[in-house]
This record gives structure tokens, C-alpha cells and sequence, in this order.
């Protein structure tokens, strides 16, 4: 059996975080490496492992996803400003943890391009 992902500890309450949201099919908390004054981090409960292994069947799911997001940034005073949503896949992104998850920065401006 493969080993659990550190966001499937945090889903399975085996480690702490600081959840913002949480309800049937995602949990919302805070980056532990914030890159900005507001960093959450918004993640599906489903094991996902990236943006590449989303399927047609997840159509509703990732809908979700972003329906909350932008919830949670209203809430959390981001929407207005404005906010980058990113979402690192595979190694040349620097993808570190295995499990789908969706990055909500704001609070300060973002470059564009990204370096
Ligand atoms: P990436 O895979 O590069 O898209 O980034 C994963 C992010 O997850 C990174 O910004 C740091 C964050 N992270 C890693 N481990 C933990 C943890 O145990 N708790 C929390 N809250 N965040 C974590």
C-alpha cells in the first residue's frame, strides 16, 4: 500500500492545519509557506493526484472547487483586490505534495508572467 499523502493526513485529521472550510468533498486551510498575506490552500477530499489525473467524472467535483474559492476569498477579503489561483503539476512546476490542491493567494499584487 502506498503511503499517504501529507493533505490525506490533514483530510483524515492525523495532522493538524488550519482549516478555513470543510465540507462533504474538499477542506480549505492555510499554507504552511505563505507567499502572500492571505495563502490557502483548497483541496478535494477525493484522492486526486493532479491536475493531470482530473477525469470527465470529476466535472462536478473541480466546479465545486472553484465555487468555493471564490466563497473563501470574498470571505476572507481577496476578491476585491483581486487574487491568483495556481495550481503546481509535475516537476518542472515544482509540484511537491501528490494530492490535487489548488493555491489562493492575495493580499499584495502578483507578476505576470511568473518567473
Ligand atoms: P506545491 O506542491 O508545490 O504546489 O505546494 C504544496 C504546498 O503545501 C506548499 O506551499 C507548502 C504546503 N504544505 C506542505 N506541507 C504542509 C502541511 O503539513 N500543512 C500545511 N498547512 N501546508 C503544507
Amino acid at each position: 500500500m502506498t503511503e499517504k499523502t501529507i493533505f490525506k493526513k490533514i483530510i483524515d485529521k492525523e495532522i493538524p492545519a488550519k482549516i478555513v472550510y470543510e465540507d462533504d468533498l474538499c477542506l480549505a486551510f492555510y499554507d504552511v509557506m505563505p507567499q502572500a498575506p492571505v495563502h490557502f490552500l483548497v483541496i478535494p477530499k477525493k484522492e486526486i493526484a493532479s491536475v493531470s489525473d482530473i477525469g470527465p467524472e470529476d466535472g462536478e467535483l473541480i466546479g465545486h472547487l472553484f465555487a468555493v474559492i471564490g466563497k473563501l476569498a470574498a470571505q476572507l477579503g481577496i476578491a476585491e483586490e483581486g487574487y491568483r489561483v495556481v495550481s503546481n503539476c509535475g516537476v518542472n512546476a515544482c509540484q511537491t505534495v501528490k494530492h490535487l490542491h489548488f493555491h489562493v493567494m492575495g493580499g499584495r499584487p502578483f507578476g505576470w508572467p511568473p518567473g
